[in-house]
């Protein structure tokens, strides 16, 4: 039976969602973040020695990163769903917002939140040196990165109803969390296409389903 290590508020609600859209069965085992450090129970490093989520564990096999467990479920169980056909001009728009999720849309929305955070956390003697130099690189790289990024998914979202074409795919699955984040730091500004694709994932049955399943989860609004 397919295992998800599920840490609350966190990537791994994407991979309930593709599971339910997918109809696998698999179990949830939860793990609770601290809540004030928001970090994850040192029971996940048991699973996966970095102690992230998600986790997936399938008989022998224990797989982590989002992105390496969205393509291990969509070519184990997909039956070819969820994937745009091979050689399709699709395909390779899907490769590409599949990755961009974690590997260029998630770095600088992680990178307000720690400049955000760290000031808070900082001696008050140095906080508002620490300040200075957060909103400096917010305004001077962070905003104008995570803009021309949200402009560029703006963009594709123009060509089709979903990332990789006419369907949804293992590529809207990834960029759920990127955009949610953004959204719940109301970022998304006028961008009528991205919010659309946001709510009309979250009225999917599926997506709900895997909210229940899940438990709370702060991006789903
Ligand atoms: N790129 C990784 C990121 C994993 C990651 O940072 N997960 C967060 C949850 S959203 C986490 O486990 N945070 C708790 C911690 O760092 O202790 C992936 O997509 O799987």
């Amino acid at each position: 039976m397919l295992i998800v290590h599920h840490l609350n508020n966190s990537r791994s609600q994407r991979v309930l969602w593709l599971l339910e859209e997918l109809g696998t069965p698999y179990e949830i085992r939860a793990y609770q973040r601290d809540a004030k450090t928001m970090l994850a129970p040192p029971e996940l490093r048991a699973v996966h020695p970095l102690g992230k989520s998600p986790v997936i564990t399938d008989a022998s096999l224990t797989i982590a990163e989002t992105g390496a467990i969205v393509e291990y479920i969509i070519e184990l169980y997909g039956q070819g769903r969820m994937i745009p056909a091979a050689g399709t001009p699709e395909l390779l728009r899907y490769r590409y917002w599949l990755h961009f999720a974690e590997g260029s849309a998630m770095p600088p929305l992680v990178m307000t939140l720690l400049f955000t955070e760290i000031p808070k956390r900082a001696p008050a003697l140095v906080r508002p040196i620490a300040r200075m130099i957060g909103k400096t690189v917010q305004t001077g790289f962070l905003n104008p990165t995570i803009d021309a990024q949200l402009d560029l998914m703006e963009a594709e979202l123009g060509h089709s109803t979903y990332f990789a074409g006419p369907e949804l795919t293992g590529a809207d699955v990834m960029m759920s969390f990127p955009v949610e984040a953004a959204a719940s730091r109301n970022t998304l500004g006028n961008r009528p296409k991205l919010k659309a694709w946001l709510a009309a994932l979250h009225a999917r049955p599926a997506y709900q389903l895997a909210l229940q399943k899940g438990g709370p989860y702060a991006y789903a609004s």
